[in-house]
């Protein structure tokens, strides 16, 4: 009898309709214990978005600008040594900035306000170790108020990133004394700029084995963006927003909001994610396989970051190897067409100016994106679709023209479900299956080969609930001849090459997707024939596939008889290899005659004794 009303009030709970009203649950839900898969799914399909949230997926493109200290001293991550006076751009023009973003299409920008190095882009109280100990505007200037102000001129939404970890800070590691620290830079940012809509924690730590050890309030820090800036959604390090696990610029074909993934700044992530396989990486973040697993879900969407050039600060080799516009419509296509937000970087170089070459290629990926999405060749493409699974909608054509993208929008006010659909176009009367696809959620762009039709037909062929579609579009996307970008480094290819006692031959043959792995961490020796003048060198990880001993901290000799040896760079690293493992080069201060080269690792990405190359190459002059 007990078991018989329970089991009564679990079907209505489930069925999610509570006096005819459907049950929503808005960012997160708890699976009750014993729900069945079938139960698990129907609660999923009315997972929803928090205002902010949805209002921010809407946003489809934020810029990003990395921007401070590491302009000016070519880094990637600093030390936070540095001194503050080499922070000095000649010519900085926010409004530069915000106008070739607005003009680009972009919506929102999100400046690092603090990076890694602890240099503030502000004059915050809580250390010198910002620009009002530097020389630009003798110190009386501060980038976040010029580029806020530019943001309001240009209509453009702003937001900031801000470094948990810091290099700089002293109290840094004395858990409590930094988290004070940290909340006033938060409380500063958040009070004195007027609205900030998104904010960035970056969750990169690269402090080793014995570095600080600081234990983050992420409940303080999140309780403080509430209270400051409610619109705001906090994003990486905080349960708004999720990285999308990569820096290149790729979402995920089959992209869940709704995901297993516990965000970070809950005491239980590591626990729950640990034991359910997930990292932010994971290809399946959503699935009904991992339903079943789950006992939680969050509407915890995904955000793609990538830079407009290899690094995320500027540097003037780098000037010649802005994307081309092939590989930014690729991204756009693989973010915002696979339900993300991206979140591209285009960082202000010394000037204080975005370089011609990165405003150019803007201003080309506006226009692209504006001319494609200019003419829909549909007829109806607002009206609602409501469905049940196994239902097939028809979308007629305007024009008899060819088009080879569609645009799909779920009504992800009320939830995420649809899991999978195929696409057949009516071609000369006979129906073809042109593409088929997975989830759709805020936005699906499906592109396929160019055709001409009368109608398309869509199936529905597996939803968690009835789907509902807010909009369809059939466009035209041009075809673009990529250029490549150009590296500007000569590099010279050794002779041979040892990876500990083994000869590396894939190591030097200019083929990034051959590689050498070695066990324990063993030094890369490199024999270059003859005494030849160095610049540097150029160390490229392994990218794809496995990844293990990719050499993070390393000291290199230099020698002219492979016997005797000078050091030249003591305990350097490579930053940022872990999430963004591009090819590294290194310029030496002053270049120098050598025979053979020594490549020693100190310290793998991941602690590990392993040692992994793709390729080495010597910069020559
Ligand atoms: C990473 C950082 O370490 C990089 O420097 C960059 O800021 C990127 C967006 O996030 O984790």
């Amino acid at each position: 009898m007990k078991h018989t009303a329970i089991t009564i009030s679990l079907c209505l709970l489930f069925m999610g309709c509570q006096s005819g009203k459907t049950q929503y649950y808005e960012k997160h839900l708890v699976f009750p214990e014993g729900a069945t898969i079938e139960q698990k799914v129907d609660m999923a399909s009315r997972l929803t978005p928090s205002q902010q949230q949805l209002e921010w997926q809407k946003l489809e493109l934020t810029a990003f600008l990395h921007f401070g200290i590491n302009t000016f001293t070519n880094r990637e991550w600093g030390d936070g040594k540095e001194d503050p006076k080499l922070f000095n751009p000649t010519q900085l023009d926010a409004e530069q900035w915000a106008r070739t973003l607005k003009e680009a299409g972009f919506k929102m920008v999100i400046l690092t306000a603090k990076h890694h190095d602890g240099f503030c882009l502000w004059p915050t109280e809580t250390t010198r170790h910002s620009v009002a100990s530097s020389p630009w505007k003798e110190g009386k200037g501060d980038v976040v108020k010029e580029l806020k102000e530019a943001c309001d001129k240009y209509g453009l939404k702003f937001g900031v990133y801000l470094s948990p970890w810091d290099r700089n800070a002293a109290c840094y590691g004395d858990s409590p004394e930094y988290n004070k620290f940290f909340v006033k830079q938060l409380t500063e940012l958040l009070t004195n700029y007027g609205e900030i809509h998104e904010v960035w924690f970056d969750g990169a730590c690269g402090e080793g084995p014995n570095g600080k050890k600081q234990v983050y309030d992420w409940d303080t820090f999140y309780k403080t963006i509430q209270q400051l800036q409610p619109n705001a959604v906090m994003a990486i390090m905080g349960d708004d927003v999720r990285w999308v696990g990569n820096e290149k610029g790729f979402g995920r074909e089959t992209e869940w909001s709704a995901t297993a993934l516990v965000p970070g700044i809950y005491n239980r992530a590591d626990s729950i994610n640990k034991a359910l396989g997930l990292r932010n990486k994971s290809e399946d973040l959503g699935s009904r396989d991992l339903l079943a697993r789950a006992n939680e879900l969050f509407w915890y969407p995904s955000e793609v970051d990538v830079s407009i050039r290899p690094g995320w600060f500027y540097h003037s080799t780098e000037d010649n190897q802005v994307k081309s516009l092939a590989h930014l419509v690729d991204i756009y296509f693989e973010s915002v067409g696979y339900n993300s937000v991206l979140l591209l970087n285009i960082p202000p170089d010394t000037r204080g100016l975005i370089h011609e070459n990165d405003v150019q290629r803007l201003r080309e990926l506006g226009e692209y994106i504006d001319r494609t999405f200019a003419t829909d060749y549909s007829q109806d493409g607002n009206r609602k679709i409501v469905g049940k699974e196994g239902d097939s909608f028809e979308i007629t054509m305007t024009e008899n023209v060819p088009i080879n993208t569609l645009m799909l929008q779920e009504n992800i006010a009320e939830g995420q479900r649809i899991e999978e659909f195929t696409v057949e176009a009516s071609i000369n009367g006979v129906w073809e299956t042109i593409a088929e696809g997975t989830t759709v959620g805020y936005k699906r762009l499906v592109r396929f080969n160019d055709i001409v039709a009368d109608k398309l037909r869509v199936t529905i062929n597996r939803t968690r609930a009835d789907f509902s579609i807010l909009r369809t579009g059939l466009f035209y996307a041009s075809h673009i001849i990529d250029e490549n970008s150009q590296a500007q480094e000569n590099l010279f290819t050794p002779k041979s090459c040892l990876v500990g006692d083994k000869n590396a031959a894939e190591a030097i043959d200019g083929n990034v997707s051959t590689a050498v792995h070695e066990n324990g961490l063993v030094p890369v020796l490199i024999d270059l024939g003859e005494i030849k003048e160095i610049k540097g060198f150029c160390y490229t990880p392994v990218a794809e596939g496995n990844t293990e001993g990719t050499i993070f901290r390393y000291n290199l000799y230099h020698s002219n008889d492979g016997k005797s040896w000078q050091n030249i760079v003591r305990n350097a690293e490579f930053s940022n290899i872990k999430n963004n493992p591009i090819p590294q080069f290194v310029t030496l201060d002053k270049p120098l005659k050598a025979k053979y080269l020594k490549l020693e690792p100190i310290e793998e990405i991941n602690g590990n004794k392993l040692t992994s190359i793709a390729d080495f190459g010597v910069m020559i002059p």
